[in-house]
């Protein structure tokens, strides 16, 4: 395998991205890119948006406009998120252009060709009044397994029963709110039986080098036995049925969406004046394929995609389908309805510096679902920034490049007659360490042997960094990026050490020569760490080439393929190379942005925050669901360190909550006891400076810009409806 070709899923374009996303497939695959880039492989990263099917559809509806404009409203906001993030695709493609439906139809057509597709007459509901066949997720009713009112077309998200939308209970259009007529529907079905032998053998060919969650999901479908699936559906938006007396009719989302990382393929090799070149990324055995995804995508990438690939012969199949599993905010799913969680345009509007960028993405990194779900917190993000990257990363360059300003002249020292053939000593070192495995064994083995040059602290330092870059490297090609991650900083701690065990601050007075080494030695620490963060911190690395003069590579599309990485440990910088004015290259994040972030969590003060998003228009069922109450404050008091927040205990009549609301700035908790309120009583329980909050006030903005509580004109009962 000479070249690797990564996916990253195709995100549907029906809202903004948000740090979930990024969790799930996107900085992973990332990661590996640059990773492999830099460690001289040749690489294709391919990603855009998946604009068809009823995700989008339903977005459209929902923001009263048409799907072409979601598309492209989605798609540049999200191809711009992206870059921001350090996505560092070869092309950000989308499955709207004309070449992915001619992809998509060529392929239809070959299923045809051979047989794979059989038409099938099936009942199905019909809204006659908006004159639409209603995919599953166009019907609600009352779920025909536990009586929830609320279930969709498909399935029950009560009690998670899969049923025919036909045998939903009361079953209502989402469109025009009528009841749909049940009518016959011809459609062509995907003979997914014909494959099953050959997908069997796919999954366990691969089964030793593939994640266990990926695997059992592949094996339960499998299980059950592949049956006929519908390949098409009656819709208008999406790609048209390429066969005659199919008008109405469009090819099913997923069975085209996965084409589109080969359109985007096409796309990028029209880009670069080569036609045909994406023929040899997808039809060349040297390639080798990793497709990244969240958990919700992975049969379709370890069974359908390969399915339609296998069908259409001369394709290469997914090598590795290292799929995560779910990052929460702040111990709860992602919800963009709960407008819970942080989107990416949110976070570069607080946090806009490339290094805020870069803390993202390693606080991310470190917490990535790569077994089971994980969670994001603000703290974490502030103790990641200031415990470790500052505080580890960020201090040693500091600290290094203050000594050189200080003492060298801002250069890189040249080395004193004493250490003038440093270099090739260190090549000698390095050759030795290549032939052992740990870096226990190797320093216990050359500490001694090299004592002419380098001093036993000396020696550790570059074995932490040879060592460091190898395992890292290891865990890289294994998808463990967490780990990955943990050991590139271990070797910023090992610098750090260095530094302290080396003391130049008491050589530069007693050995000048040593100082110099020992800087000289530090300098090239910095230059192996600019290599080694770059696939997390590419931000940071840039700046960091560019502070001590050499040439930047952080693994980008493009350049020049050279293997940095196991180089990394030798020497990159020249002596007497100028190092630039010390730079911070992490800024403490003060506990003072914390919390004003956790406050803004609180639903009482979102309503303060910028819009984002257009107002959504609801129907009088939609405001029926929010159920609001009086509710008399009993107690309140003000929460230890926060400006904003206090502590309500509520009665509701028949209970008592607690609610923490952002009102400390405008009530005492003294003029609230005695209140009346008027509280949702429905919304999910959510944690605020780690107290619950169970539930949350009504306040109007006055033009002042302070809050005014909502209170009823009379007296009333606590726990009266508000309607
Ligand atoms: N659009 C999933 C999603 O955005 C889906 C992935 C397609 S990959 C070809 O949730
Ligand atoms: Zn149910």
């Amino acid at each position: 395998m000479t070249q690797t070709l990564i996916t990253a899923a195709l995100p549907y374009v029906n809202s903004f991205l948000h740090l979930g996303h990024l969790a799930g497939a996107y900085l992973p695959a990332d990661m590996y890119a640059r990773f492999l880039r830099l460690s001289g492989r040749k690489v294709l990263f391919v990603c855009g948006s998946d604009e068809h099917g009823v995700a989008i559809t339903i977005s459209a509806d929902k923001e009263h406009t048409t799907p072409d404009k979601i598309i492209d409203k989605y798609h540049f906001a999200n191809k711009q998120a992206f870059e921001q993030f350090g996505m560092s695709f070869d092309i950000f493609s989308r499955t709207s252009l004309p070449e992915h439906a001619e992809t998509a139809q060529e392929f239809f057509l070959d299923w045809l060709k051979k047989g794979l597709l059989v038409e099938k007459e099936e009942n199905q509901f019909y809204d006659e009044e908006a004159h639409m066949f209603l995919p599953d997720r166009y019907v609600e009713g009352t779920c025909p397994n536990c009586g929830n009112e609320h279930a969709r077309g498909d399935q029950c998200d009560n009690c998670s029963a899969n049923y025919n939308q036909t045998d939903l209970i009361n079953p209502k259009s989402v469109v025009s709110g009528k009841t749909p007529v049940v009518r016959s529907t011809k459609h062509w079905y995907f003979k997914m039986g014909d494959f099953q032998e050959r997908l069997e053998n796919y999954i366990e060919s691969n089964a030793s080098k593939w994640k266990d969650n990926v695997l059992q999901q592949s094996r339960s479908w499998l299980k059950q036995g592949l049956a006929d699936r519908a390949a098409t559906r009656d819709m208008t938006w999406g790609i048209p049925v390429p066969v005659e007396g199919a008008k109405g009719k469009v090819i099913y989302v997923w069975f085209e969406a996965v084409l589109g990382y080969i359109s985007a393929t096409k796309e990028w090799a029209k880009l670069h004046n080569n036609p045909e070149e994406w023929k040899d990324w997808w039809q060349n055995q040297d390639t080798e394929y990793i497709a990244f995804l969240g958990k919700d995508n992975i049969v379709f990438h370890t069974l359908i995609f390969p399915m339609l690939l296998m069908a259409k012969e001369n394709y290469i199949l997914p090598a590795n389908v290292p799929a995560n599993e779910f990052m929460n905010f702040e111990g709860k799913k992602f919800s963009k309805s709960m407008n819970w969680g942080i989107f990416l345009h949110d976070y570069q509007r607080d946090f806009p510096s490339p290094s805020q960028t870069d803390s993202l993405r390693y606080t991310i990194a470190m917490n990535l679902p790569e077994t089971k779900d994980s969670d994001f917190t603000w703290q974490d993000l502030q103790a990641r920034n200031n415990n470790e990257l500052a505080a580890i990363f960020g201090n040693f360059v500091n600290r290094v490049v203050q000594f050189l300003h200080k003492n060298f002249d801002g250069k890189v020292p040249a080395l004193p007659e004493r250490f003038v053939k440093l270099n090739d000593a260190w090549k000698l070192l390095l050759e030795d360490f290549g032939r052992e495995d740990s870096k226990e064994l190797a320093f216990e083995k050359y500490e001694s042997k090299h004592l002419r040059y380098f001093s036993p602290n000396d020696v550790a330092l570059i074995a932490a960094i040879h060592f460091g870059a190898k395992k890292a490297a290891e865990h890289y090609a294994r998808f463990r990026f967490r780990d990955a991650v943990s050991e590139t900083m271990n070797i910023a701690r090992a610098a750090n050490k260095y530094f302290n065990d080396a003391a130049p601050w008491k050589t530069v007075k007693t050995d000048n020569d040593d100082c110099a080494k020992t800087l000289y030695i530090c300098s090239q620490a910095i230059g192996a760490l600019s290599t080694l963060f770059a696939p997390i911190l590419p931000n940071t690395c840039a700046a960091l080439a560019k502070m001590i003069g050499i040439e930047s590579n952080t693994g980008e599309p493009d350049l020049e393929i050279l293997d940095r990485w196991s180089t990394a440990a030798f020497p990159a910088i020249a002596e007497l190379t100028p190092m630039a004015s010390p730079e911070v290259l992490f800024a403490k994040i003060e506990d003072s942005t914390i919390t004003e972030q956790v406050e803004r969590m609180n639903p009482t003060t979102q309503t303060t925050l910028p819009e984002t998003e257009p107002t959504d228009i609801i129907t009088i069922d939609d405001f029926k669901r929010i159920k609001l109450r009086t509710a008399i404050v009993e107690k309140a008091e003000r929460v230890p360190k926060s400006e904003k927040l206090l502590k309500l205990q509520v009665n509701l009549g028949n209970e008592i909550r607690q609610i923490i609301a952002g009102i400390a700035k405008f009530y005492t908790p003294e003029e609230m006891v005695g209140k009346t309120v008027v509280v949702v009583a429905n919304l999910q329980a959510a944690k605020l400076m780690g107290m619950e909050s169970q539930g949350m006030l009504l306040a109007a903005n006055t033009p002042e810009g302070t809050l005014a509580l909502v209170t009823p004109e009379s007296t009333v009962s606590a726990g009266s409806e508000v309607r």
